[in-house]
């Protein structure tokens, strides 16, 4: 289904005079609003295909009904999320949960939205059916050469078809690593898995990334064979240029200072990637910002602060995509709250007083330097997170448009009660 553009703008009337109220508020005292605005048009946050459907908890699926049933349906999905807020301009596949038939046909009906292809992801933490070795005991660690060979083989097919679709990089996230004491020999499972890492490297396209994604638990519970920023580095370094750290907000210990990797990662030019999601206990796929927004803030703080020392483009040289999927949540409702809070960070990392904050930091003015973040994050820019949607051609309230226009009933109606999406 498509959202009229007529209903759109009944949509925006409605709620336009309000919005305006609000609007004036917020830029009456901040003279640099409409730069930033600007910017967070420009901003685009990519889906990923396997966070449609609602998502599994360790013991059950509980779909919610109108799920995607093909790749194609999928696409229609983020086509939906993007006609309501325009900032959610990407997808990212996962193979061989989205293998596209007709690459040709895809991108064109992507295109038809105004979606391009992000990254493209492996994998290789579950057998398939009919595949000849299991990674049971892992894939590129794996002491079996057969094992190894596979999980290479897979990656390269990745890219082939990521080129196809006109995507430009491939995330690696490894499963592997050890359960028990003893299970593994750390050094031999780092060199098998940066030579297959080598291999697939080799066989990227010559303007392609590559983001290796660390993890420090699950499913692997004593080790793993990624497990840290450090790690992840390591194999990025060795790798070379067209390698990358993916920092995944779940991924870490309890505690972590998220904020700190992602200055120093920065710094040495090795940030390729960003998973956003949120947690309180481990990698809990929760929707951005509904546990720690404060972290978000100083993450986005760093990320803003890092790519202007740099001279980045803070749209185009990261990859920022989500990577969260629940089971309790209508999964569309779902990534409009993330998209949201992704964007509303953004504007308030990008509403600190820098200089002031630097002339802090520099007199060890603890104080200042605190006031300079908390009054950042406590501006209340939602209204002008909505002038850019609104600017751009989106809902100034997408989720209420999405329920006024009974977008999941469409769905079910369309699709069924009882459609399951592929994914976890
Ligand atoms: C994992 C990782 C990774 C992977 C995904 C699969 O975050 O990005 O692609 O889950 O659903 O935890
Ligand atoms: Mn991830
Ligand atoms: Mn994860």
């Amino acid at each position: 289904m498509q959202i009229e553009k007529y209903k759109l703008e009944e949509h925006n009337q409605q709620f336009l005079k309000e919005h305006k109220r609000k609007l004036d508020f917020i830029t009456a005292d901040k003279p640099n609003a409409e730069a930033i605005i600007q910017k967070l048009v420009d901003f685009q946050v990519a889906i990923p295909s396997w966070a449609l459907g609602t998502g599994g908890t360790r013991f059950g699926r509980f779909s919610g009904g109108g799920e995607p049933r093909s790749l194609e349906e999928k696409i229609e999905d983020v086509g939906l999320l993007h006609a309501l807020n325009r900032s959610s301009g990407a997808v990212s596949l996962h193979i061989p949960w989205d293998i596209p038939g007709d690459a040709k046909a895809v991108k064109a009906l992507a295109a038809q939205f105004g979606l391009r292809f992000d990254a493209m992801n492996s994998n290789t933490f579950q057998d398939q059916p009919g595949q000849k070795h299991t990674y049971k005991y892992g894939s590129l660690q794996n002491v079996k050469k057969d094992v190894r060979r596979q999980a290479i083989e897979h990656n390269i097919e990745v890219i082939r078809y990521g080129v196809e679709l006109g995507s430009e990089s491939l995330t690696v996230w490894l499963s592997d690593g050890s359960c028990f004491p003893g299970q593994l020999n750390f050094r031999q499972a780092f060199q098998h898995t940066l030579e297959g890492l080598q291999e697939i490297y080799a066989a990227l396209p010559a303007d392609w990334k590559m983001f290796v994604e660390y993890k420090a638990f699950e499913p692997n519970f004593y080790s793993t064979t990624v497990g840290d920023w450090g790690q992840s580095l390591l194999y990025a370094s060795k790798l070379g240029p067209k390698a990358y750290t993916l920092v995944d907000l779940g991924h870490h210990l309890p505690n972590a200072n998220i904020e700190q990797i992602v200055a120093l990662l920065l710094m040495e030019g090795k940030l390729g990637g960003f998973h956003f999601n949120d947690s309180k206990y481990g990698d809990d796929d929760l929707t951005v910002g509904s546990i720690k927004p404060y972290q978000l803030f100083l993450i986005f703080n760093e990320l803003v602060e890092g790519m202007d020392a740099r001279g980045m483009d803070h749209t185009r040289d990261l990859g920022w995509m989500i990577d969260a999927s629940h089971n309790v949540k209508d999964p569309l409702e779902d990534l409009l709250q993330s998209v949201e809070a992704i964007l509303l960070t953004y504007a308030q990392a990008l509403f600190v007083d820098r200089k002031r904050l630097v002339a802090a930091q520099q007199a060890n003015d603890t104080v200042v330097a605190q006031e300079v973040l908390q009054n950042a994050f406590r501006t209340d820019v939602r209204a002008l997170v909505a002038e850019a949607r609104f600017r751009a051609g989106a809902a100034l309230d997408p989720i209420a448009l999405y329920r006024s226009e009974k977008i999941r009933e469409h769905l079910i109606k369309e699709r069924g009660a009882v459609t399951v999406a592929t994914g976890l």
